[in-house]
């Protein structure tokens, strides 16, 4: 078929009305919106779905981060944004100012995806953090919040709810804060937890960002520590491994050096048989708060350690 330049733009227009692309696979992938905590996951539809958070510009800190989007994509070239899914004032129980939806998690059982999500209740929001839940049928769109989960006077300065959903249909809760990670079995209605937070023994110099995978029958539990250049934040992604969803940890070293930002946050999935790192940099806006989403290839080494991420996106810096 023929196409003059009228009936090329109108097609153009229309594909991107319906598909609307977020990104075209270089780094940072997502460029439409300010993105970071990047969550991985592949669901039975073959897509991958990435679930950040969302830094506002202009950012005051990480305080104004008040909605999430879903992006997703089928050959991680091109990025697709599902639009916002979640929203502050969504949030029946959460603070009256908004702000502080931080880093989330997104979970597959019977039917619904059950998205985590840290969001203080109170003013004071650094002691009233909680770890909301709303639920859908579908991976990207139709979440309804639904309350948060009991996780008792622990939570009030955790965030960072990661679940992992094991082979055998079992899913485990994790979050973080003050140096400690925890985590514990969820019960079948995803809601609730089935036993008593245990601290995750064996992690050297957790700060947050705690991300679980398995590999080989061995269970991975990535996070950021506290690390520092020149007294300035510069966290790197570390690694632990186990044999058991709950630890102990073996640790096993940095995976992902300091990206540009003082935080850093990231999750590993596999898809069509390559391991993927996602992670977020400043390379987009040169601001620390103002941070973009990235991903590069992972590759273990024979015995199952991590070789260090090659950041693709530092090269457009
Ligand atoms: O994005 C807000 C917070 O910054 C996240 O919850 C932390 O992991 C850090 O990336």
């Amino acid at each position: 078929m023929k196409m003059n330049k009228q009936t090329f733009a109108g097609l153009f227009l229309v594909i991107h009305f319906f598909f609307p692309l977020a990104g075209r696979g270089q780094n940072p992938i997502i460029r439409n919106i300010y993105t970071a905590d990047p969550s991985a996951h592949v669901w039975s539809d073959g897509r991958l779905y990435v679930y950040p958070s969302h830094d506002v510009d202009p950012p005051r800190g990480c305080d104004l981060m008040d909605k999430y989007h879903v992006f997703s994509t089928d050959d991680m070239v091109h990025w697709k944004d599902h639009g916002e899914i979640l929203n502050a004032n969504d949030v029946s129980w959460g603070r009256k100012e908004g702000g502080f939806m931080w880093a989330p998690d997104c979970a597959y059982k019977n039917g619904k995806y059950y998205f985590y999500f840290p969001h203080p209740s109170g003013t004071d929001w650094n002691k009233t953090w909680k770890v909301g839940i709303a639920v859908s049928t579908q991976p990207a769109s139709g979440f309804v919040s639904q309350g948060y989960l009991d996780l008792g006077d622990d939570s009030r300065s955790m965030i960072d709810p990661c679940v992992f959903v094991d082979d055998d249909g079992q899913a485990y809760f994790y979050y973080g804060g003050g140096g400690r990670c925890v985590g514990t079995k969820l019960k079948s209605n995803m809601t609730e937890i089935a036993e008593p937070l245990k601290t995750m023994e064996g992690l050297k110099d957790f700060h947050e960002a705690t991300w679980i995978f398995k590999r080989n029958n061995v269970y991975y539990l990535t996070y950021a520590d506290n690390n520092t250049v020149n007294g300035k934040g510069a966290n790197r992604l570390n690694y632990a491994t186990s044999k058991s969803p709950l630890g102990p940890w073996t640790y096993g070293g940095v995976y992902l050096d300091p990206t540009s930002c003082d935080t850093s946050h990231g999750s590993v999935v596999e898809y069509k048989g390559q391991w993927y790192a996602f992670y977020h940099n400043s390379v987009l806006s040169g601001r620390g708060n103002l941070r973009s989403v990235c991903v590069d290839k992972l590759y273990f080494n024979k015995d199952g350690s991590i070789q260090k991420v090659v950041q693709t996106g530092m090269l457009s810096q």
